[in-house]
């Protein structure tokens, strides 16, 4: 293992890869991304601030980066797919990737199989393409209701066009939208989650370095509020579309982003 990742960014945890209980992976993808590019700086910079964070009781480890091949959506995927395949024969350990671009939790869910994948998003991402393309971080969801049995449960989804509202109405049973902690964790229960944050759930006052903003998002108490208070079984998830080329001085987005990454992985050792 190994070839497709790159350790030069990794933070040292002193732990290893077998008896970690929480694996780190950063997949600096963005090359779908459709109005601002620059998440793929997100990995470093989210390390950055996640290096200040109170780690010293928690048991992780982390893989470094993915080696992406920019704009190769296909070989990008078929790495990331191997790469987790060959880390599952080393760790049964829930894993969490760094975004990167929202295109990722297609490939993370396809190998870490979940049964239920709860989603975090201003955005519907259900388009059936774009341009042509039909692996892309707005189309990334409609592939997996469309390829899997995974049911969806969507929070803070603001943005979606006629198209998108049609296929949510078609697919009522896959497909959850609902921001009550108690109904989440009524499905999620006994049910292998995966948890996947896109950063433009949050209002762009607490988010502003995202390739596309959304007003009227959720506020930061709002979310861990809804994160508190889930009972569920994490098996991964994954935080993205952080772009730092459009962060503020104080790096803000990445900040938050280390705090869910921080909660996700303090989640997955309870
Ligand atoms: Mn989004």
């Amino acid at each position: 293992m190994g070839f497709y990742l790159d350790k030069s960014f990794s933070i040292d945890f002193g732990t290893k890869l077998e008896s970690a209980r929480s694996l780190i992976l950063g997949v600096p993808f963005d090359s779908t991304t459709t109005a601002i590019p620059g998440s793929r700086q997100a990995p470093l910079r989210v390390r950055e601030a996640f290096f200040q964070k109170e780690t010293a009781n928690l048991n992780l480890y982390d893989l470094g980066n993915l080696v992406c091949v920019p704009a190769n959506i296909t070989e990008t995927g078929k790495r990331v797919e191997y790469t987790l395949r060959e880390i599952r024969k080393k760790s049964s350990s829930p894993i969490f990737t760094l975004g990167g671009e929202h295109l990722i939790t297609y490939w993370t869910t396809k190998i870490l199989e979940p049964d239920i994948l709860f989603v975090f998003d201003a955005h519907f991402d259900l388009k059936d393409q774009v341009n042509g393309e039909k692996y892309t971080h707005c189309t990334f969801l409609r592939r997996i209701i469309e390829e899997t049995n995974i049911r969806i449960i969507v929070v803070g989804g603001r943005a979606f066009d006629d198209d998108e509202k049609l296929f949510v109405e078609k697919h009522k049973e896959q497909l959850i939208f609902t921001s009550s902690f108690e109904k989440i964790n009524e499905i999620c229960k006994d049910k292998k989650t995966y948890i996947s944050v896109d950063v433009d759930v949050f209002d762009p006052v607490f988010a502003p370095g995202t390739g596309t903003p959304e007003s009227n998002g959720l506020d930061t108490r709002q979310f861990f509020n809804i994160f508190e208070n889930l009972n569920i079984d994490l098996l991964g998830g994954d935080v993205v579309e952080i772009n730092p080329l459009l962060d503020d001085k104080a790096n803000r987005t990445s900040v938050l982003a280390a705090d869910v990454l921080f909660e996700l992985i303090k989640k997955s050792q309870k």
